[in-house]
């Protein structure tokens, strides 16, 4: 049976705004109270889903999420009506705010760590949503996630949905940004590859000095064990502390994976002899032949690989066995990256061409291509099992587009954030997007 790889985008929602809310996020701090356009945000990530569609990528989308999130401030002893919610969290704890209305889901591959039905012990799709808890803003995400993955994913035979993990530093997890999963084909078993920045219960393991190591190791093994991964289907590898430090927060800002390729900066973990080695031996035994691209610090720095977000692309995987890195515009910017991918694609190696995309609303917080998306590898009866109101089409295209210029705002400041006529726009729009979608009520709003 063929099996595919499935890019669900996060769709960005009208509250995208620069908070400046991810210490270690360079991108995040650095454009803090910037204003933002939410409408220029929304038609970006639309235009990049409808291109891979176009190019024969399978794509879905995967629904933002309600913002402000007036049930969170409730939570923070703020009362009255929602509009007095808002008003007094604004008075007197507008960071609080600023946090509530952070359209942050845009960031799918935050949002869960999936394992295909080829690797786990009962053999459906495993998805366990993120509980993103090294930041209050994100840390909020994970119950509609968990609502909206299980509208979209709904069948008990073929889909598992795992509750995000308890909810303290020692377990933090960041989802598929530190997930790859490496295989031959996409319907064969393949090697689950997790990376984490530090261990909550082994003093061994080194952590970075000054910036958060969001992943804990002990978070990706909670997460292997509910999947019922097998140990030779699984490969652990420690980031590199240092690179933490210098705004590395996520892995995939310095490494992606697809099929049987790893492509990495010189500097992205620890022991990346061991770890390759273990890569190849447990790849090997299941019939694939790892391969790795290493792209040295002498031609593109930790710093490079930051600003730029290189290895926050997308690597896909073409008909004729050949591969297409999509990449942020930042890489065209920064020199000395697209002089590396001008000798990547022209050395007659895997990766071929290099599409660039204009994803600066998001850029600005620190998400690129590769943030946005999910990746779901699935089989054509799972895929046939997906809710079809989510999978990208020209008309879906089309009617999201509409959408997003009827409810969006162009521009969006701190101030507007306090506007309650912003809290009924959302929420109509939201409301709108779920019959849109056909996901049925998702929302707090919706639901009580
Ligand atoms: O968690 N930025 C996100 C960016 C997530 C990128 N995802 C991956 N690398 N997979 C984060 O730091 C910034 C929000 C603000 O400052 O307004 C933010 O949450």
């Amino acid at each position: 049976m063929k099996s595919y790889e499935v890019n669900f985008d996060g769709l960005v929602g009208p509250t995208h705004n620069y908070g400046g809310l991810s210490y270690g996020n360079v991108a995040s701090q650095s454009n803090s109270q910037q204003s933002s356009n939410p409408k220029e945000a929304a038609l970006q990530g639309l235009a990049k889903m409808k291109a891979l569609m176009e190019m024969g990528f399978q794509q879905g989308v995967l629904a933002p999420q309600e913002r402000p999130d007036v049930a969170a401030l409730r939570r923070l002893g703020f009362s009255g009506s929602d509009a007095q919610v808002i008003e007094r969290a604004a008075k007197d704890a507008m960071p609080l705010l600023v946090a509530s209305c952070s359209a942050s889901s845009m960031w799918v591959a935050n949002a869960a760590t999936v394992s295909p039905s080829a690797d786990t012990a009962d053999g459906r799709v495993h998805f366990t949503a993120a509980n993103l808890n090294c930041k209050y803003h994100r840390s909020i995400e994970h119950p509609t996630t968990s609502g909206v993955l299980g509208a979209m994913f709904a069948d008990p035979q073929h889909f598992a949905h795992h509750a995000a993990l308890p909810a303290v530093a020692q377990f933090g997890d960041e989802g598929a940004a530190n997930h790859t999963r490496f295989c031959r084909d996409y319907g064969q078993a393949g090697v689950e590859f997790f990376v984490f920045g530090r261990s909550a219960f082994d003093t061994r393991y080194p952590a970075p000095q000054k910036y958060p190591a969001r992943q804990t190791l002990e978070a990706s093994q909670a997460v292997a064990r509910l999947h019922g991964l097998s140990d030779d289907g699984v490969v652990y590898a420690q980031q590199n502390p240092s690179v933490i430090d210098q705004g590395v927060f996520h892995n995939d800002v310095i490494a992606v994976g697809n099929g049987e390729v790893l492509f990495y900066h010189e500097d992205a973990f620890l022991e990346t002899d061991k770890m390759l080695a273990e890569l190849d031996a447990k790849l090997g035994k299941r019939g694939g032949n790892f391969q790795s691209i290493c792209v040295p610090r002498s031609q593109v720095t930790v710093e490079d690989a930051v600003r730029s977000y290189l290895f926050n692309s997308q690597l896909l995987s073409r008909a004729d066995g050949s591969m297409l890195l999509i990449v942020p515009e930042e890489c065209r910017g920064n020199e000395r990256v697209w002089q590396y991918l001008q000798g990547l694609t022209s050395s007659g190696g895997l990766i071929r061409e290099v599409k660039v995309f204009d994803l600066k609303q998001s850029m600005q917080n620190g998400g690129g291509p590769a943030c946005l998306r999910l990746r779901v590898a699935l089989n054509q009866t799972e895929l046939a099992a997906v809710n079809p109101g989510v999978i990208m089409t020209a008309p879906l295209y089309g009617t999201l587009t509409q959408w997003v210029d009827k409810h969006y705002r162009d521009r969006l400041s701190e101030n507007d954030l306090a506007d309650p006529q912003l809290l009924l726009e959302c929420r109509t729009a939201l409301d709108e997007l779920t019959q849109i979608l056909k996901l049925g009520a998702v929302y707090p709003f919706q639901i009580n």
